[in-house]
């Protein structure tokens, strides 16, 4: 056999050879190893075509033919295979990462207020809506905020009414967690002349042991209103309006005397049980009555302490509490289920 056949028959030997290998290749990635070894440069095909130098000039031309006989083939081969690979992967693809959109996904579960900051923004607007600002002050008050202003004197038997905590700072009994939001009443009259319109919604705290409607910690509303020619009967209408205003105007409202050192007259206010509108049900003890807060005109004495001339000017106040509105609303029996922040209870409100 001369140098030449010899070179040819290794060549059609060679193109057979890879041929199996491309058809035989299982992925991608074999077929690509396949043609590195039969078509890449240091394939055996290629040290044919080198050793071509080798051989007879009237003989090269055969061998030449031969190389790139094979190589047709191999390229041939090598695409048809690829191409039968590239479709079985994209299919593949297509079943594994499939993503269905109308499978859904996690639940958003979204929150909502605390029932009490709900009420207490409520009343707000409605009493922004009657022409009050709203005004805050600090939880940590001096005596003179929380009971001197207030016409409560120093050993006055309605200090001990408050159960007042007191902090430990300065001396004794100066310092105190305000029991009402009438410092900030009080803070409001010393800084700005009548007329005067705010209530003052927040926290306040008494050392009271925790019951079904009472918290050391509690939160309460209190409105006042200063200005010439004010009367008990603005009282009564204010109170009435923010009735028919949040829960309806078939709603009556009711007026007991009562005292507070900082009222005089003082009174305490109840309205239409929202339950049975006034029937008589088991919410209102059958009564068709719910009793609200407390209320009265601004005790001269008070103006006195801010500086208000009681001779000019005349106004009223009134307070109660937010959280027992809650109760009262929600039916929620127990007041720690509104703080002990169990939102299995919240999220029902
Ligand atoms: C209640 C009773 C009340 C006031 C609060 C007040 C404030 C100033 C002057 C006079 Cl600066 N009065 N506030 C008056 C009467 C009653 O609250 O039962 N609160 C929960």
């Amino acid at each position: 056999m001369t140098a030449a056949t010899e070179l040819v028959v290794r060549a059609e030997a060679v193109a057979r050879e890879g041929a199996d290998a491309f058809s035989g290749a299982g992925s991608l990635d074999d077929l690509a190893e396949a043609e590195r070894q039969f078509l890449g440069k240091s394939s055996a095909l290629n040290e044919i075509r080198e050793a071509i130098k080798s051989v007879d000039g009237s003989e090269r031309a055969v061998v030449g033919k031969a190389v790139s006989g094979a190589r047709a083939e191999l390229e041939a081969a090598l695409s048809a295979r690829r191409e039968v690979l590239s479709a079985s992967a994209a299919e593949l693809s297509a079943t594994r990462e499939r993503l269905d959109v109308t499978l859904g996904g996690h639940e958003y579960v979204r929150g909502h207020l605390h029932p009490v900051t709900r009420i207490w923004r409520e009343l707000e607007d409605v009493f922004v809506g009657l022409g009050y600002k709203v005004a805050e002050g600090p939880e940590v008050e001096s005596d003179w905020y929380n009971f001197e202003s207030l016409n409560f004197p120093p050993g006055h038997p309605a200090r001990a009414m408050q159960d007042t905590l007191y902090v430990r700072l300065g001396a004794p009994e100066t310092v105190m967690l305000r029991t009402h939001t009438s410092p900030v009443q009080v803070r409001t009259m010393e800084k700005q002349k009548p007329p005067i319109y705010v209530v003052a919604p927040g926290r306040a705290f008494r050392r009271d042991t925790l019951d079904a409607r009472h918290s050391p910690v509690f939160h309460q509303i209190e409105g006042l209103a200063v200005d010439e020619g004010i009367t008990l009967g603005d009282l009564l209408g204010t109170i009435e309006a923010f009735i028919h205003a949040l829960f309806g105007t078939d709603l009556k409202a009711r007026f007991l005397p009562s005292f507070f050192p900082f009222t005089e007259p003082s009174l305490e206010f109840a309205m239409s049980c929202v339950f049975c509108r006034g029937e008589g049900c088991t919410v209102c003890s059958r009564t068709g009555w719910v009793e609200l807060g407390g209320a009265g005109m601004v005790d001269p004495n008070v103006f006195a302490a801010v500086g208000i001339d009681p001779e000019v000017y005349s106004g009223f106040a009134f307070g109660f509490g937010i959280d027992r509105l809650v109760q009262l609303l929600y039916g929620v029996d127990h007041i720690k289920n509104l703080w002990d922040g169990d939102v299995r209870f919240i999220s029902q409100f």
